[in-house]
């Protein structure tokens, strides 16, 4: 049924870089989107990759002084390698150097030509290579230095003037604008969608989607002097992935995208041109474009020339993979900017996954492993003390699902760890050590409640740190069939052996600091 079908894409990467916190996180978002919906039952194809043509690439090759090809290459390989650095899970890794990719590339082409939404003309306007953007000169500024940069974006801009192709999108705009209305859903957050409209309001000019004056690109059908606009072609890819023009290619079931994941920068590439695209070739378009906010470090905006871009790898040597990932995706509203702040991540690190989930998990498995024989404890009677907790997880897999549904990431892990607070508070109240000598059947039961609700977060808190709760869900014997959402109502089965408990979310420990100091010299002091 194409209702269980869930296509969710990443932006494709320009290989003129390695690989910064923004890559990583937009993919991380889609990594926990994607891995939410396949332990959800849904039939998920996550695709990510690298966007290897336009000027940008070929300057920054010639720079290398490299064959664009050997170029992109070298460089496409650093963002695959951030995938098993990272943990994520794609599908597929797409580059627009691909054969298949020119094939759709060119057929879409013909396809919106015989449609009499391209023709040919000559293109005079400013353009900038760094964001591969034509820009009106409204949409410019003259700098102090008597530079033109893009308002927006603060990139430099150049005025061009060369024979192009134009896709008609001066005409599109009445039926943009209906297909944003019939298709509430189609832009978010909200504030997005508001912005992208007015544009659209404003009114559209044709786009300029071929270029003269480089070669590093995918020729035009039946004039090879024409290469294709890199966003044309870049956007291109989520189509090519589904086999197109092949429409009874295996994965053409998987269009339309459930959700293309973008930056805040690019979309009106994705939301104005790419629906304009294929409605004019009569492809169907996304069903939804989410645009996410910006990372600043430290209260700077991240930039190379300041040297300060942050290295996900580098975060994840010193803090640990699900560490990182949890920081990112629970530090900022997810759509809003956000800053990276050390102290922000050793404060999460300690907090939230040490001392309220860990110790959690710590302290009830090792109560169990020393006082109920290593096995999951007998369940008793239910009573008002233990109920609302139990109720809270129970609730807590459609009340995620709502949140990820929104791609509200930070909520949905604020929704897990308040079943976590309540857990640990349930335990003080509980005292089940205390338990021992006044009442064994009602500590046992205390504890399999507990275990019970270590369970079910650990279920959800799957997707953001798969490699963590894996190793929770070992100690707690759950078998691999036993850890989709289907699963999620199988409780606990009291008498279960259990292996013994390790702890799986260290504290901070700062390279930088001196060494604790011997045992005696502490007494003293
Ligand atoms: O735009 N914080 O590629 P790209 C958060 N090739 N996100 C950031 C960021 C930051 N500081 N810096 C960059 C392209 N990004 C095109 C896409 S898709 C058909 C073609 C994000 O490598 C940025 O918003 O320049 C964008 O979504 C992504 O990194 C890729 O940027």
């Amino acid at each position: 049924m194409s209702d269980n079908r869930f296509y969710i894409t990443t932006p494709i990467y320009y290989v003129n870089d390695v690989p910064h916190i923004g890559h990583a996180y937009t993919t991380l978002a889609c990594d926990v989107m994607a891995r939410f919906m396949r332990l959800d039952g849904k039939d998920v194809r996550f695709l990510t990759g690298t966007d290897e043509h336009g000027q940008k690439v070929e300057q920054a090759a010639a720079n290398a002084g490299m064959d664009p090809k050997a170029f992109t290459d070298k460089v496409s390989q650093s963002f695959r390698d951030l995938v098993p650095a990272m943990g994520y899970s794609p599908d597929n890794f797409i580059r627009t150097t691909e054969p298949r990719h020119y094939a759709a590339c060119q057929a879409l082409w013909n396809k919106v030509l015989a449609a009499g939404d391209i023709y040919l003309g000559k293109y005079a306007g400013w353009y900038s290579v760094r964001d591969e953007a034509f820009y009106a000169e409204s949409e410019t500024e003259v700098g102090p230095d008597n530079k033109r940069r893009a308002t927006a974006s603060g990139a430099e801009v150049a005025w061009v003037e060369e024979p192009s192709y134009f896709f008609r999108l001066s005409a599109w705009q009445d039926r943009l604008l209906k297909f944003y209305e019939d298709n509430p859903r189609f832009i978010a957050p909200q504030s997005r969608r508001n912005e992208v409209i007015s544009f659209v309001k404003g009114g559209l000019q044709d786009l300029s989607v071929s270029r003269t004056t480089f070669k590093w690109g995918v020729p035009v059908p039946n004039d090879p002097a024409h290469i294709m606009y890199v966003w044309f072609d870049a956007l291109t890819n989520y189509i090519t992935e589904c086999g197109y023009p092949d429409e009874t290619a295996p994965n053409w079931k998987y269009w339309p995208a459930d959700l293309h994941m973008v930056g805040k920068d690019i979309v009106r590439f994705h939301t104005v041109y790419w629906p304009a695209f294929l409605m004019a070739a009569g492809v169907a378009p996304p069903k939804r474009v989410y645009a996410h906010g910006w990372w600043t470090n430290e209260g700077q905006k991240i930039s190379k020339s300041l040297g300060n871009t942050i290295d996900t790898v580098a975060l994840v040597k010193e803090f640990g993979l699900d560490q990182t990932r949890y920081f990112l995706m629970r530090e900022v509203p997810f759509g809003n900017d956000g800053d990276f702040r050390r102290a922000a991540m050793v404060q999460r690190m300690d907090s939230d996954l040490a001392n309220a989930y860990g110790n959690l998990c710590q302290r009830v498995l090792s109560i169990v492993a020393k006082n109920c024989g290593g096995a999951v404890p007998a369940k008793g009677p239910l009573t008002d003390a233990d109920r609302p907790l139990l109720d809270k997880a129970r609730g807590a897999l459609a009340a995620v699902r709502e949140k990820i549904n929104e791609q509200a990431f930070n909520e949905a892990l604020t929704t897990i760890w308040e079943v976590i607070g309540d857990a640990n508070r349930y335990v003080d109240a509980q005292a089940p050590w205390a338990l021992a000598k006044t009442d064994p059947a009602r500590r046992d039961h205390v504890l399999w409640v507990l275990i019970e609700t270590i369970r079910r977060v650990t279920l959800l808190a799957q997707p953001f740190m798969p490699g963590s709760t894996a190793r929770i869900l070992d100690q707690l014997a759950v078998p691999a069939e036993g850890r989709s959402f289907a699963a999620f109502d199988r409780e606990m089965a009291s008498g279960t052996a259990l292996p013994a408990p390790q702890g799986v979310f260290p504290r901070y420990v700062d390279p930088a600091a001196p060494a604790p100091a011997p045992k005696q010299a502490r007494k003293k002091a």
